[in-house]
């Protein structure tokens, strides 16, 4: 078998955001371009020689031929075994426990998560370390680095390896061992939750529907809720993973899965909601005719989730990412645990799951996970309520109005304004910035600006240091704005405002969220001069 030194050079635009490198897929499928990237995760991360790597991706087109490539390009770097999940497909989740389990040294996910597939749409690389967790700023900085001076990449000659056969082969000397994405997986979810209690709460008339949104969740939502659990055949909705996620796009909110959101605001509507999105990491939870924000899901499951026997010792602590709402804050306070605010990121949770600082922790963007894996899960949010619900026999409607009653309700709401040319949202955005230490006692509208600055995080575990991590505005009443620039768009710029406001009078519990944030969704507006700054009337998309 030939090995090929491919001699190359730095390709544009291969810094890697939030979470992994995301381009469009025509972008990955350029020369050189997927290749490049490969080798500096290799090299970035000291090569792969005698390494074991876990590699799979969420189904989406480009995947398969992606992962042939990675595999001849370890087997040219003397990796000992890659293990690939069956058809080329692994959700994120599933990938992480795989890594754990097997100890791997790390893992290669493909994947653009929520944003669309296709050969017109969007491609992701990400790497995860050895602890199943998205690389850390550090390794991230170090492949970033070797993007900018790479001069060659390996890559052994050989026919495509079979991903559609479990079992074991060799390619250029190094193990390829094919395995069923779902049954380790499965398993952990059994140790974790009450698999007999929640499948006596379906046994009983309980009535669901999880969208899997044409994404990776189907297989593992399929096998577990109809197959392990006695829920109703078409329970899982949309539940084959196809290469352009049937044209949507399978981001779990309101918005995009509408499919969903008509189903549970509809005549007859099941008792429970839930969807998750590409890569099987992220969840939306909804009851009939109760859609429930991710910060608020977050700070019910910190309340419940001893009811599970995964976490029936209580939890060590929580995190939640800064723009995510105080309402977890207010639970773990009541339960004398700790609370962290961490940037956005899953990899910034890593350091506090690893040192067992917290045991759960959530993000506004429809994140929630503990320490089973070292990222976001999806279908174990929708486990853990569903555990709940068996536990308690209440309603989401019913959870959700005690958690309310208890510690107040955070209302909530995150708008986005996407695709806003680059300079004007970097313009906006440092204009705001070189505002925000004068800000304290500016009126704007009904509001008092309070305080304001730029939020920085030290990691109390490893003590590095995250500055610019998101403009806040904080006013007289306890309500909040942020802002952030995303990082994880492939086009442009996407600016994200995030609004909240804690209310403790219960008799303003059921008023339409854009009525109680509408003052500070204006002074915000008003504040950073948004609109005619970037051009832009109105967000794209409301949560
Ligand atoms: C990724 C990260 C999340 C993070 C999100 C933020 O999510 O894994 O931890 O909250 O990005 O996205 P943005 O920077 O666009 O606000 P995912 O699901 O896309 O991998």
């Amino acid at each position: 078998m030939s090995h090929t030194v491919v001699k190359t050079k730095p390709i544009e635009g291969q810094k890697p955001g939030t979470s992994g490198l995301r381009k469009r897929t025509a972008v990955f499928m350029g020369p050189h371009f997927l290749e490049n990237y490969v080798q500096a995760i290799f090299d970035g991360t000291g090569g792969v020689a005698g390494k074991t790597l876990v590699v799979g991706g969420d189904g989406r087109y480009f995947n398969d031929r992606a992962i042939e490539v990675i595999l001849r390009m370890a087997a040219a770097g003397g990796a000992a075994k890659c293990i690939v999940g069956q058809g080329g497909i692994l959700s994120t989740p599933a990938a992480s426990h795989l890594i754990r389990k097997r100890g791997a040294d790390g893992g290669l996910i493909l994947s653009a998560s929520h944003n669309p597939g296709g050969p017109d749409a969007d491609f992701g690389l990400k790497y995860n370390g050895g602890n199943g967790g998205p690389a850390s700023e550090t390794v991230t900085a170090e492949i970033f680095a070797r993007t900018l001076d790479i001069e060659e990449y390996h890559i052994v000659g050989a026919q495509d390896i079979d991903l559609g056969t479990i079992g074991t082969s060799e390619l250029a000397g190094m193990t390829v061992e094919i395995v069923d994405p779902v049954a380790d997986y499965a398993a952990l979810m059994e140790e974790l939750f009450d698999f007999d209690k929640i499948a006596a709460l379906f046994a009983g008339g309980f009535t669901m529907r999880f969208d899997a949104m044409h994404a990776v969740t189907g297989p593992y939502a399929t096998e577990i809720l109809e197959g392990r659990l006695g829920a109703a055949k078409g329970t899982v909705m949309n539940g084959v993973p196809s290469p352009d996620f049937g044209g949507g796009h399978p981001d779990p909110n309101p918005i995009w899965a509408k499919e969903l959101m008509d189903v549970m605001y509809g005549a007859d509507a099941p008792d429970f909601g839930a969807a998750s999105d590409g890569d099987g990491d992220r969840n939306m939870i909804v009851g009939k005719g109760a859609y429930v924000t991710p910060s608020d899901s977050l700070a019910l499951l910190a309340s419940k989730a001893h009811l599970a026997p995964g976490y029936k010792a209580g939890l060590a602590g929580v995190a939640r990412s800064m723009p995510t709402s105080g309402a977890v804050d207010r639970v773990a306070k009541a339960k004398g645990i700790g609370c962290y605010e961490t940037p956005t990121g899953w990899k910034f949770f890593g350091t506090l799951l690893d040192a067992g600082k917290v045991t759960l922790c959530g993000e506004e963007s429809a994140g929630t996970g503990s320490d089973h894996v070292r990222e976001k899960d999806g279908l174990w949010a929708v486990l853990l309520w569903l555990n709940i619900l068996a536990e308690t026999g209440q309603s989401v409607s019913e959870l959700m109005s005690d958690l309310w009653g208890e510690y107040g309700r955070c209302f909530y709401s995150r708008h986005d304004y996407e695709d806003v040319e680059s300079e004007k949202a970097h313009g906006m955005f440092g204009d705001l910035r070189d505002s925000l230490a004068g800000l304290a006692g500016t009126k704007a509208g009904e509001m008092t600006v309070e305080w304001a600055d730029e939020f920085a995080y030290d990691d109390p575990v490893d003590g590095s240091h995250a500055a610019a991590q998101g403009l806040r505005i904080g006013f007289e009443g306890g309500g909040r704005a942020v802002f952030r620039l995303s990082g994880t768009g492939t086009v442009g710029a996407t600016i994200r405002m995030y609004i909240e406001q804690l209310e403790l009078d219960a008799s303003r519990f059921e008023l339409p969220a854009e009525e109680v944030l509408k003052p500070i969704i204006e002074a915000a507006l008003e504040l950073s001069d948004l609109k005619a700054k970037t051009g832009r009337d109105a967000p794209n998309v409301i949560t």
